[in-house]
């Protein structure tokens, strides 16, 4: 086992979420960020994710003069709060711009528009003192196969990392996969995916990956094992820790809320490779659910947190050498067992 290391914390002004969904409008107050920023605080937490608009509203109607002094105005801002940026992510979703995709949008001025962007999101980020930069494709996929092309796509998408590598020397990727949703397909839907595709850039070192539970389930996979890949590469740069009950919409659950056994083998993938010994944090992109009155409206974050850290506990009194002694009989019913009554805390 390893030696002692804690663990920081973050989550992004959107988790602080006020209950619109596709079917209906807010269900609570419409609250400002430095609210969001006070809650942050009180909860304890370390770090604040952004997007460049969370950090820079409309920044596409702003000089880059604008753009840098709202920035600065923000790090003295997080400076007083004693709060650090996490990351700074483009949101590249919701311009007209990006109808069709962003980086693999059939349209050159779309994908050009998608790099400039970027570039801005990366000046945000330094100027708020992180050198991580996160990237969830969001329309980089498709509605319809036949309308673009897989491994034109592929190149489009590394041009465009190509660019942010060589916008800023300094700047990280972490490419955050999801398999669908807002698109039918998308094409980073895996961390093998985004593994693969930071080979192909200028310079594999700075691009890795940000695993996200919900999104590894919705790919049917393990995200216990999508940490432990992304961190045999030395790629996990961040995490966003959160549940999801099977195949729909994505859900962004408190963490453990709906598969406590996954949330644990996830916090043991994570204890056992040590993450976070390089600076990095544990994120919980969860959301509350839209019934949540005002009065309970961070209690997501604070209990996802709580679930993290009595899982610890767990994995750092899991019998190990018993677990071992099982496996090598190849006795994994009694395996199976021992795992479910040490969560039950028989
Ligand atoms: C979308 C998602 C985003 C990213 C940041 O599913 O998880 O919130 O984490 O852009
Ligand atoms: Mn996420």
């Amino acid at each position: 086992m390893p030696k002692e290391h804690s663990f920081k914390f973050s989550f992004g002004p959107w988790n602080l979420s006020e209950g619109a969904d596709p079917y209906g409008p807010p269900t609570r107050p419409i609250q400002t960020f430095d609210w969001k920023l006070a809650q942050l605080k009180k909860l304890g937490y370390d770090a604040m994710m952004f997007h460049d608009d969370d950090a820079v509203p409309d920044l596409d109607n702003k000089s880059a003069a604008q753009v840098r002094g709202e920035a600065k105005a923000l790090k003295k801002k997080l400076d007083d709060a004693g709060v650090a940026a996490e990351m700074v992510a483009p949101r590249l979703w919701f311009s007209p711009m990006t109808i069709d995709g962003a980086y693999t949008s059939n349209c050159p001025k779309a994908r050009a528009y998608a790099i400039e962007r970027t570039k801005r999101c990366i000046d945000i980020a330094r100027l708020l003192d992180t050198e991580l930069m996160v990237l969830w494709l969001a329309r980089d996929g498709t509605y319809l196969r036949e309308s673009k092309s897989c491994k034109r796509s592929v190149e489009y998408l590394v041009e465009a990392l190509d660019a942010m590598l060589g916008h800023d020397k300094k700047i990280r990727i972490a490419i955050e996969p999801k398999p669908n949703e807002p698109m039918d397909h998308a094409y980073i839907p895996t961390i093998g995916h985004a593994v693969a595709v930071a080979h192909l850039t200028r310079d594999p070192k700075r691009v890795g990956c940000v695993m996200e539970s919900a999104h590894s389930i919705l790919a049917g996979l393990d995200p216990a094992d999508e940490i432990d890949f992304a961190m045999a590469f030395g790629k996990l740069w961040s995490l966003h820790l959160n549940d999801q009950n099977g195949l729909k919409f994505d859900q962004d659950k408190p963490f453990g809320s709906n598969n406590l056994r996954g949330a644990f083998n996830q916090v043991r993938a994570l204890w056992r490779n040590r993450y976070g010994s390089g600076g990095e944090y544990v994120a919980f992109d969860v959301h509350p659910f839209r019934s949540t009155k005002p009065e309970h409206w961070t209690a997501h974050l604070d209990n996802s947190r709580r679930t993290f850290l009595r899982l610890l506990e767990k994995v750092k009194s899991f019998d190990e050498a018993a677990a071992q002694k099982l496996i090598a009989d190849r006795d994994y019913q009694a395996l199976d067992q021992m795992v479910l009554e040490h969560l039950m805390g028989k």
